[in-house]
C-alpha cells in the first residue's frame, strides 16, 4: 500500500473538504471514517482517482501513514475525540503527532496533549475556520502545539491554508491549547460582527425604511470601504436574494430566530473568569439567545408597547453614513476587547500569543476576514506591547472621528425602541475606558456600608484601606 503523507479520520463535511485540499496541493491522504459505508461512498465519489487511500480499520490507516505519523482527527468535538485518541495510542509509535482539527475546547486540549506527552507523542489542537468551502479551497489555520511537531506539520498545513497577500493565513500559534483557544475567540469576533451588521439593518429599517434593493446597494457601498470584508460583503447579496416561490426578498421570510453552536459562550465565558471586558460579544451571545424566545416574544409585543415614534426627518444619505461609521467604530471595540482577551489567555497560559500574526492569519479563509485586520497587524508592529487596540493612534482617531456619528445612531436607536445592544455596549465600553473616574466610588461605599469591604481614599496613599461604620 502507497505510504501517505497524513492521514484524516471523519469524513463529515469537513473532514473530506481538507482531504480534498491536502490531495490537490500534492499530499497523498490515508482516510479513515467510524461508519465503513461513508468512506466507501467517499472512495467512490470524491475520492476517486485522487492520492486518497481509503483504510477501513484503523490498523490499515495508520500502517498507510509514512513517520512519523501524522494523523488528524476531524470528528464531533467532545467525547468522539477522546475515543478515537483511545484507538489510535495503541496503534502509533512515540514522536507520531495527533492534530485534533475540530472545534474542541481549549482545555480538552491542554489535557489531551499532557495526556499523549505521556506517551511520547505529539498533539496539536488546530483551530479551522471557513466551513466547507474554506476547508476544500484554504481555510484560516490555527495551529497550537509543541515547536518541535509544529516542525513536521508545517509543509502540509501552510500549504492548505488561505493565502492572503502571497501569505500563508496559518502560523503556530503556540503550545497546546492555543491555536483552539485563538479559533474560538475568532468565533466570538464573529459573533460580534454579525450582530453589528444586524443591528445596523435594524436602525437603517426602523429609521429609513429601506427596500431590500436599498439595503443590497448600502452593504455593498460599504463593502468598498474599510468595512470591506466577507461578512458585508455576503450581507450584501443576502439582500439581493429573491424567494422563487413568492417573488419578496428570501431574508424577509426567515424566522428570526438565530442559533449557536456554543464557541461564542465559551468565549464570553472565560472572559468573564479572567476579568476581561468582552461587551460586544456577550451582547452578541445574547441576543441571540433573546431571539430564539421568539413565542415569548411575539407574546410580549402585544403587552409591552414601545415609545412613540417620529419618522426620521434628516438627510438620508447623513443616517446611512452616520450607521456606517457607528458599525466601524463598534466593530474596533469589538476587536479591541478579543485581543485583550488573547493577551491575557496568552499571559495565564505562557502561549506569547504574537497579535499582529493573528491578525494576518485572520485576513484570508475564514468567516471574520477582512480588509481591517491589516490595520491590526500595523498596530501590533508599530507596537507589540499595545495594551488595547483602541490606544493605537490609526484606530484612536478613527473612533474620535466617528464619535458624534456613532452617539446620534445609538441615540436614534433608543428613540426609536430598536434594541441595539451591541453598538450601545461597544460605546458604554469606550465611554468607561475613557473615564478617568466612574462611579466605583459609591459603589465601594455601598460595598463598605454592607459587608466592611473597606475603601481606598483619593487623598491617601494607593494600597491603605479604609473602614467606615455606616450605621
Ligand atoms: P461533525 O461535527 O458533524 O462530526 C461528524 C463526524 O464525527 C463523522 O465522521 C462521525 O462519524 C464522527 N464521529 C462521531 Br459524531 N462520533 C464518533 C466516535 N465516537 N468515533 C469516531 N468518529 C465519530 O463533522 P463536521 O461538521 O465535519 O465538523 C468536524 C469538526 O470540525 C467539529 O469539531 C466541528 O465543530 C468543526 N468545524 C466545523 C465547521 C463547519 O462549518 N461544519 C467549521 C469549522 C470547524 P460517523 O460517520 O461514523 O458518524
Amino acid at each position: 500500500m502507497r505510504q501517505c503523507d497524513i492521514g484524516l479520520i471523519g469524513l463529515a463535511v469537513m473532514g473530506e473538504n481538507l482531504v480534498l485540499n491536502m490531495a490537490s496541493k500534492g499530499f497523498s491522504v490515508a482516510v479513515y471514517n467510524r461508519t465503513t459505508a461513508v468512506t466507501d461512498r467517499f472512495a467512490e465519489g470524491r475520492a476517486k482517482g485522487k492520492a486518497i487511500v481509503p483504510c477501513r480499520t484503523l490498523e490499515a490507516f495508520v500502517g498507510a501513514l509514512v513517520r512519523p505519523r501524522k494523523v488528524q482527527i476531524m470528528v464531533k468535538a467532545g467525547a468522539p475525540v477522546d475515543a478515537v485518541i483511545e484507538q489510535l495510542i495503541p496503534l502509533l509509535e512515540p514522536g507520531d503527532i495527533v492534530i485534533d482539527g475540530g472545534n474542541s475546547l481549549w482545555t480538552d486540549t491542554q489535557r489531551r496533549e499532557k495526556y499523549l506527552k505521556e506517551k511520547g507523542l505529539h498533539f496539536f489542537g488546530v483551530g479551522v475556520s471557513g466551513g466547507e468551502e474554506g476547508a476544500l479551497k484554504g481555510p484560516s489555520i490555527m495551529p497550537g502545539g509543541s515547536a518541535e511537531g509544529w516542525q513536521a506539520i508545517a509543509p502540509i498545513y501552510t500549504r492548505i491554508a488561505a493565502v492572503a497577500e502571497g501569505e500563508p493565513c496559518c502560523r503556530h500559534m503556540g503550545t497546546d491549547g492555543a491555536g483552539h483557544y485563538v479559533k474560538m475567540v475568532h468565533n466570538g469576533i464573529e459573533y460580534g460582527d454579525m450582530q453589528l451588521i444586524c443591528e445596523a439593518y435594524a436602525i437603517l429599517q426602523a429609521t429609513l425604511n429601506p427596500s431590500a434593493d436599498e439595503l443590497a446597494g448600502i452593504f455593498a457601498e460599504w463593502n468598498r470601504g474599510e468595512l470591506d470584508s466577507f461578512l458585508i460583503d455576503i450581507t450584501a447579496k443576502i439582500f439581493t436574494r429573491k424567494d422563487p416561490e413568492t417573488g419578496r426578498p428570501l431574508v424577509d421570510l426567515i424566522v428570526d430566530k438565530a442559533g449557536q453552536k456554543g464557541t461564542g459562550k465559551w468565549t464570553v465565558g472565560h472572559a468573564t473568569e479572567m476579568a476581561v471586558p468582552l461587551s460586544v460579544i456577550a451582547s452578541a451571545v445574547e441576543a441571540r439567545i433573546l431571539s430564539s424566545l421568539k413565542a415569548e416574544r411575539v407574546a410580549a409585543s402585544q403587552v409591552l408597547p414601545g415609545p412613540a415614534v417620529t419618522p426620521y426627518a434628516g438627510d438620508r444619505q447623513a443616517l446611512i453614513d452616520a450607521v456606517r461609521d457607528a458599525l466601524y467604530a463598534s466593530k474596533i471595540i469589538s476587536y479591541a476587547q478579543g485581543f485583550v482577551q488573547l493577551g491575557a489567555a496568552s499571559a495565564l497560559y505562557g502561549w506569547h500569543l504574537n497579535f499582529g500574526d493573528i491578525a494576518s492569519i485572520w485576513r484570508g479563509g475564514c468567516i471574520i476576514r477582512a480588509r481591517f485586520l491589516n490595520r491590526i497587524t500595523e498596530a501590533y508592529r508599530r507596537d507589540p506591547a499595545l495594551k488595547n487596540l483602541i490606544l493605537d493612534p490609526y484606530f484612536r482617531d478613527i473612533i474620535v472621528q466617528s464619535q458624534a456619528n456613532w452617539r446620534q445612531v445609538v441615540q436614534l436607536a433608543i428613540g426609536h425602541g430598536v434594541a441595539a445592544p451591541a453598538f450601545s455596549a461597544a460605546l458604554a465600553y469606550f465611554d468607561s475606558y475613557r473615564a478617568e473616574r466612574l462611579p466605583a466610588n459609591l459603589l465601594q461605599a455601598q460595598r463598605d456600608y454592607f459587608g466592611a469591604h473597606t475603601y481606598e481614599r483619593l487623598d491617601k496613599p494607593e494600597g491603605e484601606h479604609f473602614h467606615t461604620e455606616w450605621f
